[in-house]
């Protein structure tokens, strides 16, 4: 039975990836850092078949005691300050879990398990003012934002401990991915939510930033199927795992409002607070590499998707689906 470790278990996608993992047959290590309240609700429905330990990106003992308590075989590194506009706000705090926290982890890794295969959560912010359309794994990284930065010096030390240490060490690149367990603070699910407490009669007025921003999305639980599908590679290897088409977030506002039967325009309002002080425009993946070598590919598109979010919110505000 393999043993797999994932650090971010209580986020989005390190749940979905736990549930995979699990059917898999894996044992699944979660790293969770210490809190007075506590923040599994993502994976409550699976919890009594996870081993939680306790550590923290910013505390180099502390991961290398739970390296040793577990030597997995593979380790996926998901946890991050993962909110872009909270980057700006306090630019040190993730440079130091988004940036550093990555190192800490890789020195671990060369200390206690240099046999383990690792997952790096490296993301396409890093393309940023994308310099050519659409992104490859050969495009070069130009990121906007504090994060994007953190990020791109996590994906290069990622690179640089491969290189330099021989460690299976890998990072996917990997375009924005949504579900009904997004954090309500990213833009899909923010306008999914408010869809429902509009519905629900609870708000009336919806405040966004730049809604001509394009992003190329995905589901979720399709992604973290390609992080896994990378470390079972015999040569580690950076991939891009995108769905190849891009929306605007006006896009997904007009068809989430209409997938409650609301116009997006009548709630709609534009809050300059809300812009960032340097935007991505457009981000569009090319997952070719994914599709031939991993044999990877999307399942859920779009329409789908934006459906899925919006009944899921729906249904938390008890409204139904019209
Ligand atoms: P998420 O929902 O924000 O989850 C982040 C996770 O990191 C949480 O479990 C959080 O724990 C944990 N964490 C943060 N700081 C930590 C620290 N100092 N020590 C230990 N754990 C810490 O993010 P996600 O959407 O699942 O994304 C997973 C990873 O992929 C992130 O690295 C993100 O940057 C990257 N990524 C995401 C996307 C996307 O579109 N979702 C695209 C590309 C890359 P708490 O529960 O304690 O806060
Ligand atoms: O949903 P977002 O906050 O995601 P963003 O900044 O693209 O970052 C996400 O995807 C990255 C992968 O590319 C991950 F690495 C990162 O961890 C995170 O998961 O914003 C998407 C777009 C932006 O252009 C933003 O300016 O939506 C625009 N937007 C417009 N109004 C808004 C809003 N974003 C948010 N969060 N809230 C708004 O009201």
């Amino acid at each position: 039975m393999k043993k797999a470790l994932i650090t971010g278990i209580t986020g989005q996608d390190g749940s979905y990836l736990a549930e995979l993992l699990l059917e898999k047959g894996y044992t699944v290590y979660g790293m969770v850092r210490r809190s007075s309240t506590e923040t599994f609700e993502r994976v409550a429905h699976i919890k009594d078949r996870l081993n939680l330990v306790q550590a923290d990106l910013l505390d180099e003992l502390s991961l290398i005691k739970m390296l040793e308590a577990t030597v997995p075989d593979e380790i996926y590194n998901l946890a991050a300050m993962s909110f872009v506009p909270s980057s700006w706000s306090q630019p040190v705090l993730t440079g130091e879990f988004t940036g550093l926290g990555v190192t800490r982890l890789l020195e671990a890794v060369r200390l206690v398990c240099p046999q383990a295969r690792f997952y790096q959560a490296s993301s396409s912010e890093m393309f940023g003012k994308v310099r050519e359309v659409p992104q490859t794994e050969l495009t070069p990284f130009h990121p906007r934002s504090p994060y994007g930065v953190a990020k791109a010096y996590g994906h290069f030390i990622t690179v640089n401990y491969r290189e330099s240490y021989g460690l299976h060490a890998l990072s996917g690149i990997l375009f924005n991915h949504e579900s009904p367990r997004r954090g309500k603070e990213f833009v899909t699910r923010k306008i999914t939510d408010g869809v429902a407490r509009i519905k629900a009669g609870l708000q009336d007025k919806l405040p966004m930033g730049n809604i001509e921003a394009k992003r190329d999305w995905g589901f979720a639980g399709d992604y973290v199927r390609a992080m896994w599908l990378m470390l079972q590679q015999p040569e580690p290897e950076e991939y891009i795992i995108a769905s190849g088409k891009n929306h605007s977030v006006r896009e997904f506002l007009e068809l989430a409002f209409a997938c409650a039967g609301l116009h997006w325009e009548d709630h709609v309002v534009v809050d300059s607070s809300l812009m960032r002080p340097a935007e991505v425009e457009h981000l569009l993946g090319d997952a070719s590499k994914a599709r031939t070598r991993l044999g990877w590919k999307a399942d859920v598109d779009f329409p789908s998707l934006v459906r899925l979010m919006v009944d899921a919110d729906l249904q938390r505000y008890g409204v139904g689906n019209k």
